[in-house]
């Protein structure tokens, strides 16, 4: 069966994911794409012989779509994760869920009401095999349990209209995801300390932040999110436990020995560390869709997500004191 996949969002991401379900994944075609700017969509479209539309609502009510794949920009998510659900279709919604813990408790409504998980949350990291094998060092109990969790999450660059509060919501989400799955426990109050800004920033911008946050269990975790670092896009992370610590390695496509020391190639971009981490998700996807079961991080990992940003937002905009995640009990469906 090939899984029949519409696209909302064409711009950069979603013309990433269509080109990787044309040229690297199996069992999915793309049959429409939607987008508020319908010569964008056509634009897509048209080379894939796919159908265009205006609008999610249009596209998600068509019904040769089987599947929805949600690339905009987080404040639109909402609405058509919510039309996806209530038409009973499987959705991988780009991160966040929704900007609004509101939002988001409404989308768990729906999904309880429609009786299953329809909803995966683009948290490629899920699938990175790095974080992956941290997970099994950590479940295989060798080394004890996790005491502290070390994390560097850092761009080379963002463009003018990103602000101190992307660094939050559109950066560091990513690691109040990773933490949760690698931690396998809830995230309950964080802080955001700012350090000396550096000068190779916008005057709008304090980078780089450190987020300090605790997890149910009490794991510290710190967060330095460095977003204008110049060399590259590095993603690292250090998991310590009682008796042992387990570090994230690099993407390694290329070593290099020279004169000039040894080295591995520095990655640009999430697309390009995380390509095969996308890959496996999408393809995860398309499989779980194709065989009517869930696939990835949940809705509730999306709300989890945001309560995280929410409470982190609170700080940042404060006096950068200790703020408690605020969460509603888990609903049974997400046990
Ligand atoms: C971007 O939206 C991402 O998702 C990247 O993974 C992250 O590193 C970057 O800071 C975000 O802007």
């Amino acid at each position: 069966m090939t899984l029949k996949v519409g696209l909302i969002g064409a711009g950069g991401m979603g013309r990433a994911h269509v080109d990787r379900i044309k040229n690297d994944l199996s069992g999915a075609e793309i049959v429409a794409v939607a987008d508020m700017n319908i010569d964008a969509a056509k634009g897509v479209a048209g080379p894939l012989g796919a159908k265009a539309y205006a609008s999610g609502s249009e596209l998600i009510a068509d019904s040769h779509v089987d599947a929805v794949l949600i690339a905009t920009f987080g404040k639109a998510h909402a609405p058509d994760v919510l039309a996806a659900v209530n038409a009973g279709k499987y959705v991988l919604c780009e991160k966040p869920l929704a900007t609004t813990a509101a939002d988001c408790r409404a989308i768990l409504d729906a999904e309880i009401k429609a009786g299953k998980k329809l909803v995966t949350v683009g948290f490629m990291r899920r699938f990175d095999e790095g974080y992956q094998q941290m997970r099994k060092a950590l479940e295989s109990k060798d080394y004890g349990y996790a005491t502290l969790l070390h994390c560097r999450h850092r761009n080379p660059s963002v463009p003018e209209n990103y602000t101190t509060e992307n660094m939050i919501d559109d950066t560091a989400i990513h690691e109040f995801d990773i933490c949760r799955y690698l931690l396998g426990e809830e995230i309950t109050r964080v802080r955001v300390d700012k350090a000396r800004a550096t000068s190779h920033r916008f005057d709008h911008l304090h980078d780089p932040l450190v987020v300090v946050a605790y997890s149910e269990s009490g794991v510290r975790i710190d967060d330095e999110v460095n977003v204008n670092i110049g060399f590259g896009y590095s993603i690292e992370c250090e998991l310590v436990m009682e008796q042992g610590t387990v570090r994230l390695g690099d993407q390694e496509k290329v070593h290099v020995r020279d004169i000039h020391g040894d080295r591995n190639a520095m990655c640009q971009s999430h697309i390009d560390r995380f390509e095969s981490a996308f890959n496996c998700e999408v393809q995860e996807w398309i499989n779980a869709a194709s065989a009517d079961r869930h696939t990835g991080s949940s809705a509730w990992d999306g709300y989890a997500a945001t309560a995280i940003v929410d409470a982190a937002l609170e700080s940042l905009r404060g006096d950068g004191g200790e703020v408690k995640v605020d969460m509603i009990d888990k609903p049974q469906l997400y046990r």
